[in-house]
């Protein structure tokens, strides 16, 4: 509501006409002459942001604690809608991580473009644009503000695009402001052909020296502020890609059926569920009705404290969870071994191998986040675990997620370390327990047929963690496109399977092949075809979804993805 009447009174302000002629350089607004603008519509983008770790700033920095809450992090994915209401708002220097299905790329030109919110050409809410390949390493792009260091643009001011450079929310909402990798083609540690990452941030616009921020000439960065509302700063609606690799396979459990506000627990017996290409592994005792490794869930509850609370995640939903929660997501639980010495038994995780053929990928990472049981009971303590940093706040508590590899010849690989609680700051109002999704890089574990998760608290005794040992996580990018031999599947233009996606009925586009087996993506054989001079195959009996086709001749072997609808 608030926002709305910021909307409007912001919009009659601009009525009044705008103050500015074109004094800078830079291209003007959308719809001018010489302007770089790029409508959300336009066929350039080829993929929109599917991940996104959203840290929010103040409403205003000068006058904390309040952060911004106007909109949910889902709304910085997909295609912007150009319009005011579906964005996500930063606030004063709050940061957005965002992900894609596909690495981006530098091209001809412009390879991708950021969307905000204003509502005319001169309420121009700005943030600095970083790109990463790693995840660990992020390369500004230079920006430029030759707007006035003295005079501060106030709440309701007004900013000239010809100005600004480089820094995104330059353009009203509909339009994207585009970025060239050329301009950041130079920094060792990055490879502007490997983009995984674009990072947000918001500017903050202040020119008090306590709070400025600087453009990469020195100059200090002056946008619409303070902005003391709960949408204050960058409004993200979207980040569209023009060029783009080849995709990852993303697995974020939105293709497994669950009623809302449920659960499955592998209670059923089948000992495992798949989401993409990843298999995920469940252990469940009919006897004690208990489970250990993964589940997946909708459930919302951010509230309930306790074991009856086991499978909800403390963002109350997914990756693309809406205001109201839900969407899917894995829960995972991890016991210990009280058989021997009660040492965590790791999770599983591995990929559907349809070919039974020894497959090695690159994990990119995934989101993860803390189980809502887990959350409160760090946060309050409970009748088994220790609050967190004790009464006194000052117990150096800790929760890790450890994450290995299992490698093609069957040994580990290193562990990467992720803290979803750190209370280990010298100062107690640094210490932070995770709430919301974050990105856990894993493509440092190198090639892997599998991945292996454990938890680690202070809170432990010679019986294992107190800490509930839960954790969550969505959205995991494999990288098959790394995999020599895949991506020779992949490139194999001598045979292809056609149409694709099929109704029923397709063609392989050579009739030499000896058998052509058709596996689901649990690996299993559904159907299996001898050659007799055909080259059309039917699967109108099995049942929708995504298969893997393996032709096999005298002298070789290709599996071909298709999907059936
Ligand atoms: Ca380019
Ligand atoms: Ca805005
Ligand atoms: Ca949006
Ligand atoms: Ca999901």
């Amino acid at each position: 509501m608030r926002k709305n009447l910021l909307l409007l009174v912001a919009f009659l302000m601009g009525l009044s006409g705008n103050i500015f002629a074109q004094n800078g350089p830079y291209p003007p607004a959308a719809g001018q002459e010489g302007s770089t603008a790029i409508p959300v519509n336009s066929d350039q983008f080829v993929c929109w942001a599917t991940g996104i770790q959203l840290t929010r700033g103040y409403q205003n920095i000068a006058n904390p604690p309040a952060k911004v809450s106007f909109g949910w992090p889902a709304l910085g994915l997909g295609v912007a809608e150009g319009g005011s209401m579906e964005v996500v708002s930063l606030g004063d220097a709050g940061e957005a991580i965002l992900t894609f299905d596909r690495p981006i790329v530098n091209g001809p030109g412009f390879d991708f473009a950021v969307f905000e919110n204003s509502f005319d050409d001169f309420f121009l809410e700005l943030a600095f644009v970083e790109v990463s390949s790693d995840g660990v390493n992020f390369f500004r792009f230079p920006a430029v503000s030759l707007s006035s260091e003295t005079e501060q643009i106030g709440t309701f001011g007004q900013v000239d695009a010809t100005m600004i450079h480089n820094l995104a929310g330059k353009y009203r909402q509909g339009y994207g402001t585009p970025f060239d990798l050329d301009d950041v083609a130079d920094n060792a540690g990055l490879d502007v052909n490997n983009i995984r990452f674009v990072k947000l941030i918001d500017v903050v616009g202040c020119i008090q020296d306590e709070y400025a921020t600087y453009d990469s000439q020195g100059h200090k960065v002056n946008d619409p502020w303070p902005t003391e509302f709960n949408s204050s700063g960058f409004d993200l609606d979207g980040v569209g890609v023009i060029h783009a690799g080849s995709p990852y396979e993303i697995s974020n459990f939105n293709d497994l059926s669950l009623a809302t506000d449920s659960y499955w627990d592998g209670s059923d017996g089948t000992g495992s569920f798949t989401s993409g290409i990843v298999r995920y592994v469940n252990n469940y005792d009919p006897v004690y009705y208990s489970w250990s490794g993964f589940a997946y869930s909708n459930m919302r509850d951010d509230s309930t404290s306790g074991y009856t609370n086991q499978f909800s995640a403390i963002t109350r939903g997914g990756m693309e969870a809406d205001d109201e929660g839900g969407t899917n997501y894995a829960v995972a639980y991890v016991s210990s071994d009280w058989m021997n010495d009660f040492s965590p038994i790791p999770v599983e995780a591995d990929f559907v191998n349809p070919a039974k053929e020894d497959v090695a990928y690159i994990v990119n990472g995934f989101f993860v986040t803390n189980a809502t049981y887990t959350y409160l009971s760090m946060r309050d303590g409970d009748g088994f675990a220790k609050k967190f940093g004790g009464d006194s706040g000052n117990d150096p508590d800790w929760l890790t997620l450890n994450i290995y590899g299992i490698d093609i010849n069957g040994n580990s690989t290193d562990t990467v370390v992720f803290y979803l609680a750190d209370f280990r700051f010298d100062d107690n109002s640094q210490d932070y327990i995770v709430d919301n999704w974050r990105w856990v890089d894993l493509a440092s574990l190198g090639e892997v047929t599998g991945l292996r998760m454990f938890l680690e608290s202070t809170d432990a005794s010679a019986y294992g963690m107190n800490t509930p040992a839960y954790f969550c996580i969505d959205n995991m990018y494999v990288n098959v496109g790394q995999n020599e031999a895949i991506r020779d599947v992949e490139n194999e233009n001598a045979i292809s399977v056609y149409p694709n996606p099929t109704s029923g009925k397709f063609f392989i586009s050579t009739d030499t092949y000896s058998t052509v087996d058709v596996y689901n993506v649990n690996g299993q054989i559904v159907s299996h075809f001898d050659t007799d001079g055909k080259n059309c195959i039917d699967i109108s009996d099995l049942s929708t979804g995504m298969y893997f086709v393996r032709i096999a001749s005298d002298n070789s072997v290709v599996t071909k993805k298709l999907i059936k609808k």
